[in-house]
C-alpha cells in the first residue's frame, strides 16, 4: 500500500503530481470518466517534475490473459507505480517461423484498464436487492468470515453438491490466477456441483467424440501445404487476433502455398476483408443443408474418396454400417433420398435452406471435390446455435468425403489446432463429488434442481441432481449476467435470494454481474502480479511467459490465491493444508516454472525467465497433423470411437437418440443430418419476428472485457448489422438508432446499414455492458444481446445456442 492516506487521490489516473500542477483554485478535480468530485489536498511541499519527465521505474514483462485464446506478451513500462505505457513481445523479429506474439488493440490498452476510475477497490457487501447495485464497504475480515460462514452453512445444511463454481473465463490464460482456481478450493472442502461444456464450444465438443473420439485439427501453419481454404463461420482476423495468433499463421502460410481462401459467413468479416477469393453468405443454423447439398454433388460426379470412406470410416455406405442400424441407415441413403425422409438433398433442395444459390453450391462442390489438399474448418459460430451438435458434425463431413483428414495441408473440419508446449498448470485437485451439470443449465439447478434427470436435462454422474444450487462462487465472470442467455430472466431467478442464498463475486469493475453478488471482493489484475502464463491457440510456435507484478497492491485489492487461501484456513486446517500445500503464490509459481523447464530443458530457469519474460519453441514436427498415426497405420492407431474408426453412423448416438426424452424440436441422430432445430429461420415465430439474429464476438472486446474502454469503443461502436434491403423496406438508414426486440427483451443501439451481412440476417457484437433498468422497464440501451437470446439447451450437449435468435428490428 502507498504511503498516502488518501489513496482515491493518488490513484486517480491522473497522477498525483500531475493534479498537484494542475488542480484548480476551487480545490476540486472533476474527474472526466467517472463523473466523481474529487477533493484536491496538498501532497508534497516541492514543485515536482512534470509527469512525462520522471525517471522509468522499470519495464516488466506481462501477459494479456483474458480469454481470446491468444494471451500475447506485454511489456509494461512503469513510473511512480503506475503503468504509463505498454508495448509487446520484442523477441523474433518480422520473419514467419521467428515473429513476434505482438498484442491487439485490446491488450494494448491494458493501462486503461488498470487505471480506470471505475476499479473496484474495496471489500462490499450488497445492501439493495440483487441487481440494483447498492453496496457498503465492509472489512476484509468481515467480508471472509461472512463468505466461510456461509460455505460451511451450505455444505452442512445441503452438501456439498450444493455449491458451484460459475462458469468464468475473464482470467483464463493465467495459472494460479485462472477463472478455475475456485475449482481448487471447492476440491479442498469435499467437493462441488461442477459442469461440462463451455460456453464457447458446448455444441462441438459434445458432438465431435461420437465421430471422431476426439476434437483436434491441424495447425494452421500447416496451410503451407493446402491447395485450398474453407472457413465455416470462422473469423480469425477478429478472434484470434494476436500476432501469434490463427489470423497471422492464416495469411503467412496462404502466402506460401497461395491456397485459394472460401468463407462461408453469414457476414462479410474482416477474415474474408479483401484477402478472399469468394464469400458464401449462408443462412445462420444451415450448414448441414449446405454440406448435403455438396455431398449430393459429390457423390454423383464421383469426387467422394472411397478407398479412404471404406479403409477408415462406419456407416457411409452398406458396406460398413453396422448391424444394429437400419436398412438404408447409411449416410449415402440420407444424402440420395433413399432413407427414411426419401428426400434426395440436391444442391436445389440445399439452396432454399440455405439461401445460396443451387449454382455456387455445385460450383463449391467441385472445388472442394478436386483441389487437394484442403483445409477445411469450422470456427464455434456455426455450433452456438440450436442445432449445433448436428451442424458441427456435418461439416467435418467434407473433410471426410474427400479424404482430407489425418494428411499434411488437410483438417478434420474441425477448429485449428495448436502445438502445445506442456506447460505445467495449476492442479485443481480432484472433486470427490461426480455430479455435473451443462455449462449452460445452472439457472435451473437453482430454480429446479432436484427435477433435473440425466435422460432430460443431461445430468451426469447421477440419475437426478438431488439439491438445488444454494451458493455460487463468480469469480472473473461475467456470466452471472451478462453472458448467459435471456438475461430477463435470469434476473428473475435471482431476485428470490432464498433460492440461491450466496453468490460471491470476485472482480475488477462494477458489472452487471456483480451487481447480483451479495459479497463483492476487489482483485488483482494479473499485470499486477506474479504468475506463468502458457500459451493457447499459437499455430507451431509454442510461448511461456513469466510475468511479473507491474505496479504494488493499491487499496485494499488482493490476489485471488490469497483470498482463496484465507477462505481455506477459515472452512478448517485440512482445507488450508490442501488448498495451499504449504506454498505461497511465488513459490508455486517457482514450482511451476521449474516442472515446465523439465518438459523443455531449454527453458531458461524461473530467476532468468524473470528478466527473459517470455520462452518460445517451436513444434519439433514442424505442424501439427491431427490423426496423422491413425491415418498412416489405423490398426496399430485407432480412434478414440467404439470401432476405432470415423463414426460417420454413430451407434452410441442412436441409443441415446432412442431413450432420451426430447422436445419436439430437438434432434439427435446418428447421422450427420440437417435439423432445423427450435428458433431456426423457418419457425412459426419468424411471421411475427423475421429476421435471424446472433452475437460475434467483437475485436472491442473480449467478451465484456476491456469493454468500459474508451478508446475501444470508439475505434469499435457497438451497432447491429443489418442489410441494405431489410434496412430500406423499414426506412433505416446507416447510423440510425433502432429497436432490436422480441417476446424476451428489447435493446436500443445504432444501425450498421450494410451489403456485408445477408439479407434476412443481423448481428451485433456480443458481450456488450448491459445498461438497462431491470427494476422498471428492462430496455437495454447497451446493445447487449444477451436481453435478447433464449435459454433453452440445445438436445445433446445440453448447451447455449446463444446464436439462435429470432427478432424483428425498427427505426426509434
Ligand atoms: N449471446 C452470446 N453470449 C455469449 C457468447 C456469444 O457468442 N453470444 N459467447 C459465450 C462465450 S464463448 C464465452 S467464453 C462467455 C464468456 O463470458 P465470461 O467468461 O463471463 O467473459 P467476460 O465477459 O470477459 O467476463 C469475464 C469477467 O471477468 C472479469 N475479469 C477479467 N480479468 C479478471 C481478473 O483478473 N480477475 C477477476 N476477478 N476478474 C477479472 C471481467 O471484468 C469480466 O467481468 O460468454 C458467452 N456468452
Ligand atoms: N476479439 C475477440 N476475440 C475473441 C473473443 C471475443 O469476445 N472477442 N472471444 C473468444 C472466445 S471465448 C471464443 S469461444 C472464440 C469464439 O470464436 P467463434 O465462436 O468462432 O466466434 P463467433 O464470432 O461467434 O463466430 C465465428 C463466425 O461464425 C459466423 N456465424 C454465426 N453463425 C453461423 C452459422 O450458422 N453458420 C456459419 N457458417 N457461420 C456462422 C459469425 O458471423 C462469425 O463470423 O473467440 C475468442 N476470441
Ligand atoms: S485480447 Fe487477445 S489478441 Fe488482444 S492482446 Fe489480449 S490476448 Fe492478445
Ligand atoms: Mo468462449
Amino acid at each position: 500500500m502507498n504511503d498516502n492516506n488518501n489513496p482515491d487521490l493518488l490513484h486517480h489516473p491522473f497522477s498525483r503530481r500531475k493534479l498537484i500542477k494542475t488542480g484548480s483554485a476551487t480545490g476540486c478535480l472533476l474527474a472526466a470518466t467517472s463523473g466523481l468530485v474529487l477533493p484536491f489536498r496538498k501532497i508534497a511541499a516541492a514543485e515536482p517534475l512534470p509527469n512525462d519527465q520522471l525517471p522509468e521505474d522499470k519495464v516488466v514483462w506481462s501477459s494479456c490473459t483474458v480469454n481470446c485464446g491468444s494471451r500475447c506478451a506485454l511489456r509494461l513500462h512503469v513510473r511512480d507505480d503506475e503503468v504509463y505505457w505498454v508495448e509487446t513481445d520484442n523477441t523474433g523479429n518480422d520473419h514467419y517461423g521467428n515473429h513476434q506474439v505482438r498484442a491487439c488493440l485490446r491488450g494494448r490498452s491494458i493501462r486503461r484498464r488498470m487505471n480506470h476510475p471505475d476499479r473496484l477497490k474495496y471489500p462490499m457487501k450488497r445492501v439493495g436487492k440483487r441487481g440494483e447495485g447498492k453496496f457498503k464497504r465492509i472489512s476484509w475480515e468481515e467480508a471472509l468470515d461472512t463468505i466461510s460462514g456461509q460455505l460451511k452453512h451450505t455444505l452442512a445444511q445441503y452438501g456439498n453438491e450444493a455449491v458451484h463454481v460459475l462458469y468464468g473465463t475473464g482470467v483464463d490464460g493465467g495459472n494460479i490466477t485462472n477463472s478455475n482456481v475456485p475449482y481448487r478450493l471447492m476440491n479442498s472442502c469435499g467437493g462441488f456441483l461442477s459442469r461440462y461444456g463451455s460456453y464457447s464450444t458446448a455444441q462441438i465438443t459434445a458432438a465431435m467424440p461420437y465421430l471422431y473420439g476426439a476434437q483436434q485439427g491441424n495447425s494452421p501453419d500447416d496451410i503451407a501445404n493446402s491447395k485450398l481454404v474453407v472457413l465455416f463461420g470462422n473469423n480469425p482476423a477478429e478472434t484470434r487476433m494476436s500476432g501469434g495468433g490463427v489470423t497471422y499463421y492464416l495469411e503467412q502460410a496462404r502466402a506460401i502455398s497461395n491456397a485459394k481462401m472460401i468463407v462461408i459467413d453469414p457476414r462479410y468479416t474482416d477474415t474474408a476483408g479483401g484477402r478472399e477469393d469468394q464469400w458464401v453468405p449462408i443462412r445462420p443454423g444451415t450448414d448441414a443443408a449446405l454440406v448435403a447439398g455438396i455431398a449430393h454433388v459429390l457423390i454423383s460426379e464421383n469426387l467422394v474418396d472411397q478407398p479412404f470412406l471404406d479403409k477408415y470410416c462406419v456407416g457411409y455406405d452398406e458396406t460398413t454400417l453396422p448391424s444394429s442400424a437400419p436398412k438404408n441407415g447409411h449416410y449415402k441413403a440420407y444424402i440420395l433420398g433413399q432413407g427414411d425422409d426419401g428426400i434426395a438433398k440436391t444442391p436445389e433442395w440445399a439452396a432454399r435452406i440455405t439461401g445460396i444459390p443451387a449454382n455456387t453450391i455445385i460450383q463449391l462442390a467441385r472445388e472442394i471435390g478436386m483441389t487437394k489438399p484442403a483445409y477445411i474448418c469450422q470456427g464455434w459460430g456455426p455450433q452456438r446455435h440450436a442445432n449445433g451438435e448436428q451442424t458441427a458434425r456435418a461439416i467435418a463431413m467434407l473433410p471426410i468425403l474427400t479424404g482430407n483428414v489425418g494428411i499434411n495441408g488437410g483438417n478434420t473440419g474441425c477448429r485449428e489446432g495448436s502445438f502445445d508446449l506442456g506447460v505445467e498448470w495449476f492442479d485443481m485437485l480432484t472433486n470427490p463429488v461426480q455430479t455435473k451439470i451443462s455449462v449452460f443449465t445452472w439457472t435451473d439447478a437453482i430454480m429446479r434442481g432436484p427435477e433435473m434427470t440425466a435422460k432430460r436435462d443431461g445430468i451426469r454422474g447421477k440419475d437426478k441432481l438431488d439439491v438445488p444450487i444454494k451458493f455460487i462462487w463468480c469469480y472473473a465472470s461475467n456470466t452471472l449476467i451478462n453472458q448467459h442467455g435471456d438475461i430477463s430472466r435470469t434476473h428473475q431467478i435471482l431476485q428470490d435470494d432464498s433460492k440461491c442464498e450466496m453468490i460471491v463475486g470476485i472482480e475488477h469493475f462494477m458489472t452487471s454481474s456483480a451487481k447480483y453478488c451479495d459479497i463483492l471482493l476487489p482483485d488483482l489484475m494479473p499485470t499486477e502480479q506474479e504468475d506463468l502464463i502458457s500459451h493457447e491457440s499459437a499455430g507451431n510456435m509454442g510461448y511461456v511467459i513469466l510475468g511479473q507484478p507491474a505496479t504494488t497492491r493499491k487499496f485494499e485489492r488482493r490476489p485471488i490465491y490469497e483470498i482463496l487461501s484465507e477462505v481455506a484456513k477459515r472452512v478448517g486446517p485440512q482445507a488450508e493444508a490442501t488448498f495451499t500445500e504449504g506454498r505461497n503464490q511465488q513459490q508455486w509459481i517457482e514450482y511451476l516454472c521449474e516442472k515446465t523447464r523439465e518438459r523443455n530443458p531449454e527453458m531458461p530457469s524461473y530467476q532468468e525467465m524473470k528478466s527473459a519474460g517470455i520462452y518460445k519453441r517451436k513444434c519439433p514436427e514442424e505442424h501439427v497433423v491431427a490423426f496423422k498415426e491413425f491415418r498412416e497405420d489405423p490398426q496399430a492407431n485407432p480412434l478414440k470411437t467404439p470401432s476405432g474408426k470415423i463414426e460417420i453412423y454413430s451407434e452410441r448416438l442412436a441409443e441415446i437418440a432412442a431413450t432420451w426424452e426430447l422436445a419436439p424440436e430437438d434432434v439427435i441422430h446418428p447421422l450427420p443430418v440437417y435439423a432445423a432445430g427450435f428458433e431456426g429461420w423457418e419457425d412459426p415465430l419468424s411471421s411475427q419476428y423475421p429476421l435471424q439474429l446472433f452475437g460475434y464476438h467483437y475485436k472491442a472486446r473480449t467478451h465484456s472485457s476491456y469493454g468500459n474502454i474508451d478508446v475501444l469503443q470508439q475505434a469499435c461502436p457497438q451497432e447491429v448489422w443489418i442489410n441494405t434491403l431489410d434496412a430500406q423496406a423499414r426506412g433505416i438508414k446507416n447510423g440510425d438508432r433502432v429497436k432490436v426486440f422480441n417476446g424476451r427483451g428489447e435493446t436500443q443501439i445504432q444501425a450498421k446499414v450494410t451489403p456485408r451481412i445477408m439479407p434476412g440476417v443481423t448481428a451485433m457484437g456480443q458481450g456488450a455492458w448491459l445498461a438497462a433498468d431491470m427494476f422498471g422497464d428492462k430496455v437495454d440501451h447497451g446493445g447487449s444481446v444477451n436481453i435478447l437470446t433464449h435459454h433453452r439447451p440445445s438436445p445433446l450437449a445440453k448447451g447455449n445456442p446463444q446464436h439462435t435468435n429470432l427478432v424483428q428490428i425498427v427505426k426509434l
